[in-house]
């Protein structure tokens, strides 16, 4: 096979940042995807539809003359969150959900929820406004062990709530673990699940092998290799629970390349090719579609996309680096060879 056509493919987990940063970056993304879940841990975090549509226009602003690709905005939950703003984000056909964040539990997460309780009242509205959850599945007590911290999540978190809001839509965003895909399985059809290219590729020894590879360092923590061997399974199988989200996480350079180096894999400027290499190794590349085109958009009951994206089988090296703003950004297997490429989606 010398090239794979897919339907016009989503992205359902995406970090642009903001500014020149973002400018610099946003094409690699709109150049696949059709569409993509904008993330809301901008600095301060984006917690009012108001702020929301505001970035939406700084994100269309900043895309190529004639691009076209959709963002579809999330809303970042807090203890605070009022229910005014609920009802708001629900009438808005530009917001796909609200995130929550366990407090301190990723890359500006400060500000994030203290206590599952503490949005019972929230919860509610979003379940009787049919707004969709979407989750960082990881409690953030420092006594459990950072490798377990998903797992927890699901058994101590999750799985009650999901029984405690029996009509709320849900995705445990960024999938990691067996068990956290042995739990989505277990649920209807109103719960889901993300998967990155990286989680699919790596196992944990990336982080450590040779010396320690601050590039693979991201949250949640890359897993074992048992664990990544689940995730593979689960995107491959046609599962409709389970679909693409990269987590493509940019950081500067010198905040990945440092003593205490920020969480988060630059994936956008390769996704697809990454999804191809994962899903080729598992002889699945016929399922890919599934997952990257049709699962997240009949999971948020939206039309699946018109348009093309075309991989074409060709060896190419990626960039050692990429212009973000005033600094360098180094993307996910920066100087390796990848046997996939994509050209600019069509439609
Ligand atoms: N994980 N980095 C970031 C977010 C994600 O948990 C996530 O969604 C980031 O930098 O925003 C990361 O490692
Ligand atoms: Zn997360
Ligand atoms: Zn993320």
């Amino acid at each position: 096979m010398d090239s794979i056509t897919l339907a016009t493919p989503d992205d359902w987990h995406l970090h642009l940042r903001d500014g020149a940063a973002m400018a610099d970056i946003v094409d690699h993304s709109a150049r696949q995807f059709g569409r993509a879940v904008v993330m809301p841990n901008l600095k301060p975090p984006v917690t009012t539809t108001a702020a929301a549509l505001e970035y939406r226009g700084r994100i269309l602003a900043a895309l190529p003359e004639g691009a076209r690709f959709e963002p579809l905005m999330a809303l970042y939950l807090t203890d605070a969150t009022p229910a005014e703003e609920i009802r708001r984000a629900a009438e808005a056909p530009e917001i796909i959900g609200f995130k929550l964040y366990p407090a301190g539990a990723t890359t500006h997460s400060e500000a994030g929820v203290t206590g599952i309780e503490k949005i019972h009242w929230a919860l509610e509205a979003l379940e009787r406004h049919g707004v969709p959850l979407l989750v960082h599945g990881e409690v953030t007590d420092p006594d459990v062990d950072i490798f377990d911290r998903e797992a927890r999540f699901i058994e101590s978190v999750l799985e009650p709530l999901v029984r405690r809001f029996p009509a709320l839509r849900i995705v445990l965003e960024h999938v990691t673990t067996k068990e956290g895909v042995e739990f989505v399985q277990s649920c209807g059809p109103r719960v889901g699940a993300t998967i990155t290219a990286h989680h699919l590729l790596y196992n944990r020894n990336a982080l450590l092998t040779g010396g320690i590879r601050p590039h693979h360092y991201c949250l949640p923590v890359l897993k074992r290799e048992s664990h990544r061997q689940a995730l593979v399974a689960a995107a491959t199988s046609g599962d409709a629970h389970f679909f693409l989200g990269t987590d493509s996480a940019p950081h500067a350079r010198p905040q990945k390349e440092s003593a205490c180096g920020c969480a988060g894999c630059y994936t956008a400027l390769t996704a697809m090719e990454l999804y191809a290499l994962a899903f080729e190794r598992a002889g699945a590349l016929h399922m890919l579609e599934r997952f990257a085109s049709h699962n997240g958009a009949d999971f948020y009951g939206i039309p699946r996309n018109g348009g093309t994206l075309t991989l074409h089988r060709t060896t190419w090296q990626v960039p050692e680096t990429l212009a973000f703003g005033p600094e360098r950004l180094v993307p996910a297997m920066a100087g390796e060879s990848l046997t996939w490429r994509a050209s600019r989606r069509s439609g």
